[in-house]
């Protein structure tokens, strides 16, 4: 789907309205200072880095809940922004690499490629499902929602007017999932939405879990893929530097395996690596974090390990 010679546009979107910890906002920076453009130009890559998005427009916003819902106002036009940027590389032959900031941000980059992609399937790695609606979400905190808003699910909310549905739930697959609200439990059964938890990870192993999520999302192999790769999927051993961390998730093999097995389709047209905050751990522990983050992305863009 993406035109020779390949291209990568880095959006850096240092935000982080869609949670309540500071600090995710650094991801971006955190990933692009570790050598993230080069890394991906060494791998063959033409990259062209669009900086860091500032959304400056946004930050004064008069922002009262809507329900329990934190900073919807802001959220939703960053997340608009967000979408006319990721649809326009897209739309150029490129493939947008979002660099977040909070997982709200895939309102955006989903609504952006999928824009242009409108057959692409989603790919969701996460310990979370992020499929909460106004009516199911405990915390208020968006970034547990970005999906109930792709997917047309729960009460319309006119501040998020211009989201269509544009993804349907056989187009949609989770891997790594492990703390779900019980809501989102009764979302994915309602809606017959796929989702391979740690459990099954554990039961068929990774290589295994990757085919069968293909094999539903994608079983001709000819539709494009967006990966949208929470870094909260990793286990906290891996991935300390995160908002939400779960333990019992993906080691270091599981998570690049899946990034590895996605490239080899020759279908990935966007990315995302979402939820690196270097700011909630010691100063190693962020490093690792941003290294992983790096390296997810690289095994997404074809580093093999031989
Ligand atoms: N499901 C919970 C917790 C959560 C979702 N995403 C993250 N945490 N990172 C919620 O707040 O909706
Ligand atoms: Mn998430
Ligand atoms: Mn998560």
């Amino acid at each position: 789907f993406l035109p020779q010679p390949l291209t990568a546009a880095i959006v850096g979107c240092p935000f982080s309205g869609g949670q309540r910890r500071t600090g995710v906002d650094q991801g971006p920076i955190r990933l692009v200072e570790a050598g993230l453009v080069e890394q991906l130009k060494g791998l063959g890559w033409n990259v062209v880095f669009d900086g860091h998005h500032q959304f400056e427009e946004y930050n004064n916003l008069d922002d009262a809940p809507i329900g329990i819902m934190k900073n919807p106002r802001t959220v939703s036009q960053v997340n608009r922004s967000v979408a006319g940027v990721v649809m326009n590389h897209a739309k150029n032959g490129m493939l947008p690499v979002t660099l977040g900031g909070d997982h709200s941000l895939a309102m955006g980059t989903i609504s952006g490629s999928l824009a242009v992609h409108p057959d692409a399937c989603v790919i969701w790695i996460d310990a979370h499902a992020d499929i909460n609606t106004i009516e199911t979400t405990d915390s208020g905190n968006m970034h547990g929602m970005p999906l109930s808003f792709l997917l047309g699910i729960g009460d319309k909310i006119q501040e998020f007017d211009w989201i269509k549905p544009v993804l349907k739930p056989e187009r949609l697959v989770y891997i790594g999932l492990r703390d779900l609200d019980a809501g989102e439990k009764r979302l994915l059964r309602e809606h017959n939405i796929k989702a391979f938890s740690m459990h099954e990870v554990d039961k068929y192993g990774i290589g295994k879990v990757v085919e069968m999520a293909l094999d539903y999302v994608n079983p001709k192999r000819d539709l494009p893929i967006h990966l949208s790769f929470d870094v909260d999927a990793l286990d906290p051993s891996v991935a300390p530097s995160t908002g939400t961390p779960v333990r019992g998730g993906l080691t270091f093999r599981e998570g690049h395996y899946i990034c590895e097995a996605i490239h080899e389709t020759g279908l990935l047209v966007s990315l995302d690596l979402m939820e690196v905050n270097p700011s909630l751990a010691e100063a190693a522990d962020a490093d690792k974090t941003v290294a992983v983050g790096c390296s997810l992305v690289r095994a997404a863009l074809g580093e093999t390990l031989l």
